[in-house]
């Protein structure tokens, strides 16, 4: 049956290019007036990165949109989107990929609708900086002076006692952390342009205020190295691209996470770090570059269940990707292309 379908899905295609309905059609959606080219960290120019930066600052500073939420900021509002629908975006669903695609460009626009940045969406590619053998302190993205700030100082902050016990993905999920805390709670940001940042939102689902904590783990630097992603580019479907990606405690995007650690190491709570959105900046251009190495195959490959669990639920591409707060539910078809609103953008190599 399912090879059956597979010729007939391949048939289809065949069929629709006969009629002449090339890919570069738009199949779901309405093209965009403009495209951002996103680029590299470090392959922005000096001043934009200050620009980003300032955007970031200045989005920190804004005052929530909705008055009842306890964000305290237009980027803790982002934050606390973030919990809220922790549960149904994550742990090896099919929406994780899409879902975090989205919410990087909600992000993007309201850094540039909002706090007038005008340089190109960016993101972080951690395995350059992994390849290179440098110590993580030396990498340019924890430059104090055109960068995100460094490692968290020992001794400067305390976890408070977590509630609920450490059961990922049983009805209770941890609240405090998903990770062993000594290591990843390592302390405050002390240097760069976030050392004075308040968070009143996280660990996880607790509010409390505090700083920006980091937690360095450089045994992570493995995980996301070079062999390890050319290994994930050569996933033939997307349910193998998505689990190389996802599974819980080995996949590329734990490791991420963990290797900066601390607040953007919580599974709830990570979007307090703006590294948040450069981890999954590069988590999604992966996507990309795997839709794109096979534009006609993969573009609208999709996969994987919608509930965490029940691996019996099958995602389709009316599945409804929610931003309570932040922006109206988008359907799933309607974020498989960047091309397309409401994405509208490209990856530059
Ligand atoms: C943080 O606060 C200290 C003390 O008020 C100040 O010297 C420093 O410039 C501030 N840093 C930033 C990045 O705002
Ligand atoms: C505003 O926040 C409250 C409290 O979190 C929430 O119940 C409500 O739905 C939010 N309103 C909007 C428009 O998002
Ligand atoms: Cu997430």
């Amino acid at each position: 049956m399912t090879v059956f379908l597979f010729y007939l899905v391949l048939a289809l295609r065949a069929c629709s290019m006969l009629f002449a309905s090339p890919i570069s059609q738009p199949l779901h959606g309405t093209p965009c007036k403009s495209i951002d080219h996103r680029k590299e960290w470090r392959d922005l120019t000096a001043k934009q990165r200050l620009d980003y930066i300032q955007a970031v600052l200045c989005f920190q500073s804004l005052p929530p949109r909705n008055s009842s939420s306890r964000a305290t900021s237009r980027f803790e509002e982002f934050q606390e989107t973030h919990i809220a629908v922790t549960g149904f975006v994550h742990f090896n669903v099919g929406q994780f990929l899409p879902w975090h695609r989205g919410l990087v460009t909600l992000y993007t626009n309201a850094l540039r609708n909002e706090c007038g940045y005008n340089g190109p969406g960016t993101y972080w590619h951690w395995t350059r900086d992994i390849d290179s053998d440098l110590p993580m302190e030396q990498w340019q993205i924890f430059d104090p002076n055109t960068g995100f700030g460094g490692d968290g100082v020992s001794g400067t902050y305390e976890l408070p006692p977590d509630p609920l016990p450490d059961n990922i993905g049983s009805t209770n999920p941890p609240t405090a952390d998903f990770l062993p805390r000594e290591q990843c709670y390592k302390g405050c940001v002390q240097d760069g342009p976030f050392a004075n940042l308040t968070l009143h939102i996280g660990p996880g689902r607790l509010y409390t205020e505090r700083c920006l904590v980091r937690g360095f783990d450089p045994s992570r630097r493995r995980q996301l190295s070079g062999p390890v992603i050319e290994g994930l580019m050569e996933s033939r479907t997307f349910e193998e691209f998505r689990q190389g990606i996802d599974v819980t405690g080995t996949g590329i995007h734990t490791a991420g996470h963990a290797l900066v650690g601390g607040e953007v190491s919580n599974l709830y709570s990570a979007g307090g770090d703006p590294l948040f959105y450069f981890h999954h900046g590069n988590l999604d251009r992966l996507w990309w570059l795997w839709q794109h190495a096979d534009r006609e195959r993969r573009l609208y490959d999709l996969s994987g269940p919608t509930d965490k669990n029940d691996p019996t639920t099958k995602i389709t591409f009316d599945f409804e990707l929610k931003y309570p707060g932040l922006a109206p539910s988008i359907k799933i078809r309607n974020v498989m292309d960047s091309l397309l609103e409401p994405n509208c953008f490209t990856y530059e190599p």
